[in-house]
């Protein structure tokens, strides 16, 4: 066999073992073509996914980072010493530095992320920042169990899932989330979450479909990644980025829509598209914040405070264990 050859086979069986290759094949199967949002989060996704935080026309990120600072010193206050604060989906730490800012007593900071990248590169940001403070990175999936060095095992956890994480899951698998926390944070454990608010659309499209286009290579990204990690064929140049509100779900949901009728080759399979049908890549769910507090309770949880912004475009919630 010659080596080109042998080297395109030995990449075939490599894409075939990917570990995302039976997710993406099962959900190009669908009638609704999917792909789970956390597809996005390669190298590359992460870098146009930090742009997006700094887009005029995505109001989160600046808005969660406006709440925290102001809601710091009150979050500190029921913040024991030496306790361990666990961030899941940590990406690049940029808003946990309000919250280590104000807790100066902390044993450890514990993030966990799907990017190797994002997590060595926050992790030695805030070993400069915070030289005193213990940082213990996990690479993973937050539905992941928690586990910690034994000699923090018993410490006190504050939770902190910022950032509207939460909203890409449909109700009741937030619901198991925010249980699968509660277990893995402890008794006197305690979340701090933030959660996207439900408003116009007027406000809701623009911050998933940018004017200078960040959203849309953030979701073309996504086939990109199919192409490099599974060898598909894509053309991403027949797909547009799509956003869409759905008010009855109380979500947006992101969409590629192909320009054509077209066949993708992914692992030996052929997936046929029509022009105009669409993948769905990510849902966004907005709340109301009692939707929110119904959400969280049920989910085993009591909500001890909320904090927002005058324009009430996001909250911040403080979750415990209750009695
Ligand atoms: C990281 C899931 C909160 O839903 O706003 C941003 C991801 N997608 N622009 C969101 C996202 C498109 C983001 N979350």
């Amino acid at each position: 066999m010659s080596q080109i050859a042998e080297k395109k086979l030995g990449g075939v069986q490599d894409a075939a073992t990917s570990p995302i290759a039976q997710i993406v094949l099962d959900g190009l199967s669908r009638p609704q073509k999917s792909l789970p949002s956390f597809l996005f989060y390669d190298a590359r996704g992460s870098d146009l996914f930090e742009e997006i935080t700094r887009l005029p026309e995505y109001y989160p990120t600046r808005t969660e980072a406006a709440i925290l600072a102001e809601a710091a010193p009150a979050i500190a206050a029921h913040t024991p010493p030496g306790a361990v604060l666990v961030e899941y989906g940590s990406g690049s730490s940029r808003k946990t530095e309000i919250l280590l800012d104000a807790l100066p007593n902390l044993a450890a900071y514990a993030p966990i992320d799907v990017s190797q990248s994002a997590l060595a590169e926050a992790s030695a940001r805030l070993g400069r920042r915070f030289p005193t403070l213990r940082v213990i990175p996990t690479l993973g999936d937050f539905s992941a169990p928690l586990i910690l060095p034994a000699s923090l095992s018993r410490r006190p956890r504050t939770g902190f899932f910022p950032g509207s994480t939460i909203g890409n899951f449909a109700p009741a698998d937030a619901a198991a989330l925010l249980t699968h926390m509660a277990q893995g944070l402890g008794d006197g454990g305690r979340l701090i979450i933030g959660v996207d608010l439900l408003k116009d659309v007027s406000i809701l499209i623009p911050a998933y479909d940018d004017a200078a286009g960040v959203t849309a290579a953030f979701n073309l990204n996504i086939l990109a990644r199919l192409n490099r990690e599974l060898g598909a064929d894509f053309d991403l140049q027949s797909f547009r980025h799509e956003a869409r509100f759905y008010a009855a779900e109380s979500r947006i949901e992101m969409h590629l829509v192909s320009r054509r009728r077209q066949k993708i080759g992914l692992l030996g399979c052929l997936f046929p598209l029509e022009a105009g049908e669409s993948i769905h890549t990510e849902n966004s769910y907005k709340y109301s914040i009692a939707q929110f507090q119904a959400l969280a309770e049920l989910a085993g949880w009591s909500c001890r405070r909320v904090w927002t912004d005058d324009g009430d475009l996001f909250s911040v919630h403080e979750l415990d264990r209750g009695i």
